[in-house]
């Protein structure tokens, strides 16, 4: 230990107090040189790709859905030097991305600008995917398409992050063959405005983002028999799909629901389209549930009976939230063995 306290950088110690009190403004210093860091780098770090070897620093989450790609620091073009990411497509297409965790934005707004290039793949965007507190996904969405840019281009997006996702990532993803270069991300998050009269307070409610399942709308409850809600692609009223509540095994009862919250005492108008499969009743109904689940009220929306044309039908009804509301539960519903398609559900504040 001693022989340690003669080498060059002799360590400070209690034995030299008129030294302590010479380092105590360079400790202040680096102090608060950490804490301005630990600040600027509040939501992500190393947007401008500066920090790093061969990859840049802390761009080190890569999710691969198909193919091979290289995560490289490409110090041959960049908009700010003396660096930018660059994604690479090896050996044929592929599907990839490299995220980082967003920090503090659950219930927050997120605007992304960043500086993108693509040079061949098929898809380029910046998306945030997240986790709810049980680590299921309950977020998957395109900030920024950059597919378009095939030089350097600044993108800005904004993005409500719902408060009940507190896992969030900002994810740099590619799709096809090609090269994609990234640089110059700043991540800035502000306080959610109001939604203004006529937002759609639904999460999804087009039923277009998703997988096997529209997100939103993935938690199910049966009275009897089993439910299973499915995003489908091939049955839809507007854009590229619908929610699909199948029965499973058999006659079931049951729904696909998704609750809104913050709506006691409101006028609410909720609008939509339901089809039925011409075997099963399919319907619509809102219920009000107080913070400890009793049931305040219902209010049946439509109800498409068996042995109806599989047609498209809508509904728009207006009620007011019950006092004491805590959530309000939409749901689409199923009764019998068959299917039951759901979408552009909008639920609104009504003047
Ligand atoms: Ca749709």
């Amino acid at each position: 230990m001693r022989k340690q306290h003669q080498g060059r950088h002799t360590p400070l110690s209690l034995a030299e107090p008129n030294r302590v009190a010479a380092f105590e403004p360079v400790l202040a210093a680096i102090t608060k040189d950490m804490l301005a860091r630990e600040a600027a780098w509040d939501v992500i770090i190393n947007g401008d790709m500066a920090a790093g070897g061969a990859r840049p620093f802390a761009w080190d989450h890569q999710w691969v859905g198909k193919g091979k790609v290289e995560v490289a620091r490409d110090t041959t073009t960049s908009v700010s030097a003396p660096a930018s990411l660059r994604l690479r497509s090896l050996d044929g297409p592929a599907q990839a991305s490299v995220e980082q965790p967003l920090r503090g934005v659950a219930g927050r707004t997120v605007t992304v600008t960043a500086q993108v290039r693509n040079a061949g793949f098929s898809s380029v965007a910046l998306r945030i995917t997240g986790l709810d507190g049980a680590y299921k996904q309950a977020l998957n969405q395109v900030v920024i398409d950059a597919t378009a840019a095939t030089a350097w281009t600044r993108f800005e997006g904004s993005l409500a992050i719902p408060a009940e996702v507190p896992n969030c990532r900002l994810g740099f993803a590619v799709d096809g063959s090609g090269s994609a270069w990234l640089d110059d991300v700043v991540v800035t998050v502000s306080d959610t405005p109001a939604a203004p009269a006529g937002t759609n307070l639904l999460r999804n409610g087009g039923m277009e983002d998703g997988d096997a399942q529209p997100i939103g709308w993935t938690s199910t409850w049966a009275g009897s028999g089993k439910v299973a809600a499915a995003r489908d692609t091939a049955v839809f009223h507007g854009g590229k799909a619908a929610l699909r509540v199948d029965s499973v095994g058999g006659a079931a009862k049951g729904n696909a629901s998704q609750a809104v919250e913050g709506l006691a005492g409101k006028r609410v108008r909720i609008t939509g389209w339901v089809r039925g499969d011409g075997k099963a009743v399919a319907s619509v109904g809102a219920g009000s549930f107080d913070a400890g689940w009793k049931q305040l009220g219902w209010e049946t929306l439509l109800v498409v009976p068996a042995g109806a044309p599989g047609e498209w039908t809508a509904f728009d009804k207006t009620f007011t939230v019950p006092a004491g509301t805590a959530k309000v539960c939409l749901g689409a519903a199923i009764d019998g063995d068959g299917k039951a398609w759901f979408d552009d559900l909008a639920l609104c504040e009504a003047p």
